[in-house]
């Protein structure tokens, strides 16, 4: 028994029965003649990644959520000017996605680093 499983809540995880034929073929025979089942499984699975999510403020200078992207976020600076556009123009842009400890880490370095520089820009984590 296999199984072809993604990462994340509530997806469909299809899954090979002895036959060889995956689960979701409909009434496909085995070698034994009987005849395999419809069954598409949806399992409940943690997610093992995290988006840091950087939300658009009117204040923040676009400089400094540059500089946060290059430095905290690890971006050449094309690319943070890139997504500091697409937060500025969408309200809200991925700066990346990393383990649980280690989004939770740029978020709290990304809100100390604004809050010294008396910015109210944020971030916030979702699931990936
Ligand atoms: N909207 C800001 C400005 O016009 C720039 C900005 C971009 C702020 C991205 C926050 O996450 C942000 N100065």
């Amino acid at each position: 028994m296999q199984a072809v499983r993604r990462a994340a809540t509530g997806r469909h995880v299809h899954s090979v029965a002895r036959s060889g034929y995956p689960e979701y073929v409909s009434q496909r025979q085995d070698q034994t003649g009987d005849a395999v089942k419809e069954r598409v499984k949806t399992e409940k699975k943690e997610p093992t990644q995290y988006k840091v999510v950087l939300l658009n403020d009117d204040y923040t200078t676009m400089e400094f959520v540059v500089q946060v992207l290059e430095g905290v976020f690890q971006k050449s600076p094309a690319e943070a000017y890139r997504i500091m556009m697409h937060v500025h123009q969408n309200g809200r842009g991925i700066a990346g996605v990393y383990p649980w400890e280690v989004a939770e880490t740029k978020v709290e370095t990304v809100t100390s680093l604004a809050r010294h520089a008396q910015f109210p820009l944020r971030a916030t984590i979702e699931e990936a």
